[in-house]
């Protein structure tokens, strides 16, 4: 099956942080794992750089909105590789390919009927480049994201007929109530539209910095519908000479809670507008906060994700951010945080575990995990493992899927502290229940090993090859699969001890 999952594309006003490098890493812990169900899968990531934001922070920095986005969109694509990224391609929303697209599927919007001039006339924030109702915006006409002063915006442009799409959303929602998910956020979306939707700007005829509209050039198209395209652009043109459309679409979207109202409910809507089949569905997570407050560039409280990675590596990162914040919600993150489940869940219970599983096997078994019964124990500890992972991730839960399998590295500690295998090594009539009980620890390892690749690509790896394991599908991930015999090889330290240069 194909499985298209797509990151918001980011704006190239400001540099990423720890923010971005989230939503990135969620969608590429999806990635991988469908790519270990054998699915077909596109993963999708990039960057915005037309409308307000972008020419606002050029013009502040003294530069065109097309070097600023040269400048970041390169450190954007960094962070992607940083991270561990496998997206298979990286979108600017300045490629002329997905402009001349844009154009194509806006046309066609206006074609179809839903598209008219008139007047504009409300507060619009230049940061978010939305405009903002009565009800929403904060004391002193201020922006509820960023509290800047909303600007009084007037001016003649065309619109998108969003109210004609009212029953139709309504309908989708109630078709596919897993359309949007958490639920919290399916609600709110929902509530959102039933408040009654109102037409919303297309187009902008003050701003220069944008994709030119094809039936009136001397407007550019509003930015979220430019940016939002991108998602669908992008496969007409991602490989050379070939048109991944309808191997791939639909898809499945990550985004922050920040930008629920464009993809839940202007997204779709475009879509029927364009007869084009709505998103399979969109996940929503919730905000990385720093002292209580939702970590962004300009607030200025932002964890550099490439600092972390020099000293920790990408693994630990990726690991962390879906132990400490269940995805979905809001949480708050710390170096302290950071640091301390390093050392206690990466160092101790994985890292000790499989060097102390690697010596003994080693040292008893002159380096061949022992063919034997499953411990009975363990065979029921790890029942169903696999299955829950897969049905986790399915509804885009990452942090419940590792929940699921930290708890049997967990057991695992806890097998081993249990049947003191160092003993049993001393006494030449329990060398059955060795050969048990070191294969009970070998085969555990292997199956969390293969169910933690798309978190620790790298550390999962290093551990199998350590294990002597050759398969990396989910198939292989039941307890028992491998029956022994396998041949240890190398294992250098998994999560060694860093010693941080005083600040
Ligand atoms: O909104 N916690 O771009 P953007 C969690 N270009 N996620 C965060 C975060 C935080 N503190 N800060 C940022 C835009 N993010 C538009 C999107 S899509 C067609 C256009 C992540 O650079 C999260 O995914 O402001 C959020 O939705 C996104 O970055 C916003 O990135
Ligand atoms: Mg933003």
């Amino acid at each position: 099956m194909a499985y298209y999952v797509t990151t918001p594309i980011y704006y190239v006003n400001a540099q990423p942080h720890l923010g971005h490098a989230y939503t990135t890493i969620a969608a590429d812990i999806l990635a991988r794992h469908m790519r270990q169900r054998g699915e077909e899968v596109f993963f999708l990531t990039g960057t915005d750089e037309h409308g307000e934001p972008v020419t606002v922070a050029a013009e502040r920095e003294g530069i065109t909105p097309r070097e600023l986005g040269d400048r970041n969109a390169v450190r954007f694509r960094d962070m992607a590789e940083k991270v561990g990224a496998t997206n298979d391609f990286f979108i600017r929303t300045s490629d002329p390919e997905h402009m001349a697209a844009v154009q194509k599927v806006l046309q066609k919007v206006y074609d179809n009927g839903y598209v008219y001039k008139g007047q504009y006339e409300g507060w619009y924030c230049p940061r978010c480049a939305d405009f903002k109702t009565e009800q929403e915006i904060l004391e002193g006409n201020r922006c509820p994201i960023h509290e800047i002063e909303l600007i009084w915006e007037q001016e003649e442009n065309y619109f998108f007929k969003l109210s004609a799409f009212q029953e139709r959303l309504e309908q989708l929602y109630a078709d596919r109530p897993e359309w949007v998910r958490p639920q919290n956020r399916y609600n709110e979306a929902l509530s959102f539209i039933k408040q009654g939707l109102i037409d919303v700007s297309l187009t902008r005829a003050t701003l220069r910095w944008g994709v030119e509209v094809p039936w009136d050039p001397s407007h550019v198209f509003y930015v979220w519908f430019d940016a939002l395209l991108n998602y669908y652009t992008a496969l007409s043109y991602a490989r050379p000479g070939e048109d991944l459309t309808d191997r791939f679409w639909p898809a499945v979207h990550l985004i922050g809670k920040d930008i629920l109202k464009f993809h839940a409910t202007y997204w779709p809507a475009l879509l029927m507008a364009a007869d084009i089949e709505v998103p399979k569905g969109e996940y929503v997570h919730g905000y990385l906060l720093m002292n209580d407050q939702k970590m962004s560039k300009s607030l200025g409280n932002v964890i550099d994700p490439f600092e972390v990675i020099d000293v920790f590596g990408a693994d630990a990162l990726r690991f962390y951010l879906f132990r400490e914040v269940a995805f979905g919600q809001d949480g708050s993150v710390s170096t302290e945080g950071f640091e301390q489940r390093y050392t206690s869940e990466l160092a101790n219970e994985l890292g000790n575990l499989a060097n102390r599983t690697h010596s003994m096997v080693s040292k008893y078994r002159d380096g061949v995990v022992p063919q034997a019964d499953p411990p009975a124990e363990l065979t029921s500890e790890f029942d169903g493992l696999a299955e829950d992972v897969c049905a986790a991730m399915d509804r885009t839960e990452i942090s419940s899927a590792l929940e699921a399998i930290w708890k049997r590295v967990r057991a695992l500690n806890r097998f081993v502290q249990e049947q003191e295998p160092w003993k049993l090594a001393k006494d030449e009539s329990a060398a059955g229940q060795l050969d048990q009980v070191l294969y009970g620890l070998a085969e555990g390892l292997r199956v969390t090993g293969v169910l933690l690749l798309s978190i620790l690509p790298e550390k999962a790896d290093r551990l199998l090859v350590a294990l002597g394991a050759e398969e990396r599908s989910i198939e292989c991930a039941h307890f028992g699969a491998a029956s022994g015999g396998a041949t240890l090889g190398e294992l250098e330290q998994l999560f060694p001890r860093v010693e941080r240069e005083p600040a």
